[in-house]
């Protein structure tokens, strides 16, 4: 029997559920970005909502939309929008089953029927999940002119990005005299909200619309929040644990995550489920704090285990934190390189990471530093650029984000050479390989035009040709040699 809502009632006592019927659910969330991650996260925190306010939780039914995968919506519908969570312990998997998405739309084909979507007076709330590179924006937070897919985006009738669908969105709202909806980035973004309102009124502003833009600046909510649970992507062997766990029922779309949950939301006025409802849940006055500790410490730290990982045959994060030279190098930089400018006590820190260092270790997640390594020049800025930043003025070693950027640069080396064993996604992937290939071998010049990358780097660093010259060191050796030997002296030093 495959899982559906038929199936619920005949799945064993011990399996979390839905306990309403998903039929009656009413769509007033609109998400862009219908991937793992928004459904090991916010799908949760929904239903548990939806639990919390019985009959009037009904309502906030989510929308899921994907402008990528049509083979995921598909998969969804067939099962009348149901699947599993599996929840990743290191000592065991445990099945909920999610039933809180009330349509899944694949857009590609037709962006403009999702515009006319956030433009519904019933959708309240858009959500978003697009990753930092979705955003389109420069080191600086603005939105990136220069970036292919906004140039694209312009010349066609209807936008593909986020940016741009959003923009034809709130102009149909204002059009027609109507409320905006909340507009609630869940990306792993510095100042989400403020971002994103910042990237939409610009992109407003380049089609020509000032009126718009302002409007936007003027009526559109977009808090700021923190999301945090590792999801790795989808494996086959989860379909035969979820089979297990449903008592023979089959899931073709589960869904893996790690046992930790974390939503921090800035609070907003205006209708919204019961979030909180879902332990991990908060709503604050002020996610700074929060969204710093998460975005240096754990996806910086991430970062760092996935691209010297990635060059030392350490193919997972598990493996990679628990090798003891890289394990000790990110338990080192992550405490007292990330925590540069994070507001928390000496003892907050310490807990916090020791909390990070074992999510990262948790045998269960299979997550392969190739996934974490993508689109590294979008996510460069806010998670490690900043706090080295911030330690090079106050004079303190960078050791760490000196071999990140390095073995970063690396990757493009080795893959322009066709030597990288693994997968390289980056949106500016070519750009980045073109400067391997003018500076074949030349690792100084490798450095220095890489860190000229503004647009990635921000301006120049604090003593920036000693950074080039430290990176330019770093890459020698290892390219020189063995990876693993340069690791294990890195972390003695
Ligand atoms: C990871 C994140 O791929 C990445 O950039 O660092 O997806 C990370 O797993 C999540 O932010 C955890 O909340």
């Amino acid at each position: 029997m495959r899982l559906s809502r038929s199936a619920l009632s005949s799945l064993p006592a011990v399996v979390y559920r839905p306990r309403f019927d998903p039929a009656l659910l009413k769509s007033g969330i609109l998400h862009l970005g219908c991937g793992s991650f928004h459904r090991a996260h916010q799908v949760a925190a929904t239903q548990a909502a939806i639990h919390h306010a019985g009959d009037d939780g009904l309502r906030w039914g989510i929308v899921s939309a994907t402008m990528r995968r049509p083979t995921l919506t598909d998969q969804l519908r067939q099962q009348d929008n149901c699947y599993t969570l599996l929840t990743r312990e290191p000592d065991g998997t445990v099945a909920s089953v999610m039933a809180a998405i009330s349509e899944a739309v694949f857009a590609g084909g037709d962006p403009g029927a999702l515009i006319g979507r956030i433009a519904d007076p019933l959708i309240r709330i858009v959500t978003l999940t697009v990753t930092a590179s979705g955003y389109h924006i420069t080191a600086e937070g603005r939105l990136d002119p220069e970036s292919d897919a906004i140039r694209e985006d312009l010349s066609r009738p209807f936008p593909h990005t986020a940016p741009g669908i959003l923009v034809a969105g709130l102009d149909l709202v204002r059009q027609r005299g109507g409320v905006p909806p909340v507009v609630l980035s869940c990306d792993n973004v510095a100042e989400n909200g403020d971002t994103l309102r910042q990237v939409v009124m610009d992109y407003a502003a380049l089609r020509g619309d000032d009126a718009l833009s302002a409007w936007i600046g003027a009526h559109v909510v977009f808090p700021n929040t923190m999301v945090d649970r590792i999801t790795p992507p989808f494996q086959e062997a989860d379909v035969e644990d979820a089979r297990r766990l449903l008592g023979g029922v089959e899931d073709a779309i589960p869904v893996s995550a790690e046992p930790w949950f974390q939503w921090i939301i800035q609070a907003f006025d205006g209708e919204r489920p019961v979030w909180e409802a879902h332990p991990g849940t908060r709503f604050v006055r002020d996610v700074g704090v929060f969204e710093r500790a998460k975005l240096q410490m754990l996806n910086g730290t991430h970062m760092i285990l996935a691209y010297a990982g990635g060059l030392a045959d350490l193919p997972t994060v598990a493996e990679a934190a628990t090798d003891p030279a890289l394990g000790a190098i990110a338990t080192h930089f992550m405490r007292h390189e990330q925590s540069a400018g994070v507001a928390l006590s000496e003892e907050d820190l310490d807990s916090y990471a020791a909390g990070l260092m074992t999510r990262f270790c948790n045998p269960g997640i299979a997550h392969d530093v190739e996934r974490i390594g993508r689109n590294g020049s979008a996510k460069m800025a806010a998670r490690v650029i900043a706090p080295m930043r911030e330690n090079l003025e106050a004079g303190r070693p960078v050791t760490g984000a000196v071999l990140l950027i390095a073995c970063w640069i690396r990757w493009f080396a080795l893959h322009e050479q066709e030597a990288l064993e693994i997968g390289l996604t980056d949106p500016r992937a070519d750009a980045l390989r073109q400067i391997c290939a003018d500076a074949r071998d030349d690792h100084r010049a490798q450095a220095e035009a890489f860190l000229a990358m503004e647009e990635v780097f921000g301006p120049p660093l604090p003593d920036h040709d000693g950074q080039v010259a430290a990176i330019a060191d770093m890459l020698r050796r290892l390219s020189d040699g063995d990876v693993r030997a340069v690791l294990r002296e890195v972390a003695k030093a």
